[in-house]
């Protein structure tokens, strides 16, 4: 759907200048978003998902591991499928605010794609590189926006997500390298013109959630901090953007609408979508491509 379509929609949660606001700067933090009550039982349920992943000796598409995991000192980068570990993440995804927010953002007709935990472990948790989520997963148009959960208060020095605003409305960069792999990051020599000088760092207490649009160029620094940043990274698209590419983490709960009908129409946006290698046969993360190339 247009923005000026999307926008001409009435609001369930967000005033008409947050939502005017993203569409201009490519993102939105909303302080206080999740109450008390269902972060403890976020947290629980992480906690759970953390505890099966002690035994666990090698990075899977469930888990990916930092050095040094071990089931005394467990250390993850990414747990995925987590919607499947427990139902309490379900329930988020599908009946909280978050679909509401999804759609005063992308219209009334919303699918789940993908939620994954990523922890950014004390003392070093991995950096992830300056990219844009619509390189990762292309569709008909640009309708897709990622949210990030901070289940815990976080500051400068914990890895926090930084975003460049109104990078949405600029190219989309390549995410491959010269000798055509990819390497699942904007290349070194594009990131002056992406212009990562122009960052804003989004910190904030537990509850906080941001959210960015899917070409918005974001990333973030490793974790210097004695506290752990571990966020959901939720995502959502239009019913009427529709993926030309597999999706990497297919969860039974992939392509659920979790708010209004299914759609009759594609709506297809004139612009070059960028297309990433094949990952219907099973896909690792972000991290280990990045790490890969670096
Ligand atoms: O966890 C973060 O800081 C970044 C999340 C992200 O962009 C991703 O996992 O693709």
């Amino acid at each position: 759907m247009h923005r000026d379509d999307v926008l001409a929609h009435p609001a369930r949660y967000l005033e008409q200048a947050q939502r005017v606001f993203f569409y201009e700067e490519g993102y939105l933090v909303l302080p206080g978003l999740i109450e008390a009550q269902r972060l403890r039982e976020l947290r629980a349920a992480l906690d759970k998902v953390v505890d099966a992943s002690r035994a666990v000796t090698r990075s899977s598409d469930r888990f990916d591991l930092e050095k040094g995991h071990s089931p005394e000192s467990p250390r993850l980068r990414r747990a995925a499928y987590v919607d499947d570990l427990d139902p309490v993440f379900w329930a988020f995804c599908a009946n909280s605010v978050l679909p509401d927010v999804a759609v005063d953002l992308l219209g009334p007709d919303i699918r789940f794609r993908e939620l994954m935990a990523n922890f950014k472990w004390a003392h070093g948790g991995a950096e992830v590189k300056w990219h844009q989520d619509i390189a990762f997963y292309p569709h008909t148009n640009a309708g897709t926006c990622q949210f990030l959960v901070f289940l815990e208060d976080v500051g400068p020095e914990q890895g926090p997500l930084r975003i460049i605003p109104g990078s949405h409305r600029g190219p989309i960069f390549e995410h491959y390298d010269a000798n055509r792999e990819w390497t699942g990051a904007i290349n070194e020599a594009d990131l002056c013109a992406a212009g990562v000088s122009e960052a804003v760092t989004l910190t904030g207490a537990a509850g906080t959630v941001s959210v960015h649009h899917s070409c918005t160029i974001h990333g973030s620094a490793c974790n210097t901090s004695a506290s752990s940043r571990p966020a959901l990274v939720i995502t959502y698209n239009a019913a009427d953007a529709i993926p030309y590419t597999a999706v990497p983490y297919p969860s039974s709960h992939y392509g659920s609408l979790v708010r209004g009908c299914e759609p009759r129409h594609a709506y297809h946006e004139e612009r070059r979508m960028p297309l990433p290698p094949d990952w219907s046969g099973g896909y690792t993360s972000i991290f280990s491509h990045q790490e890969r190339k670096s």
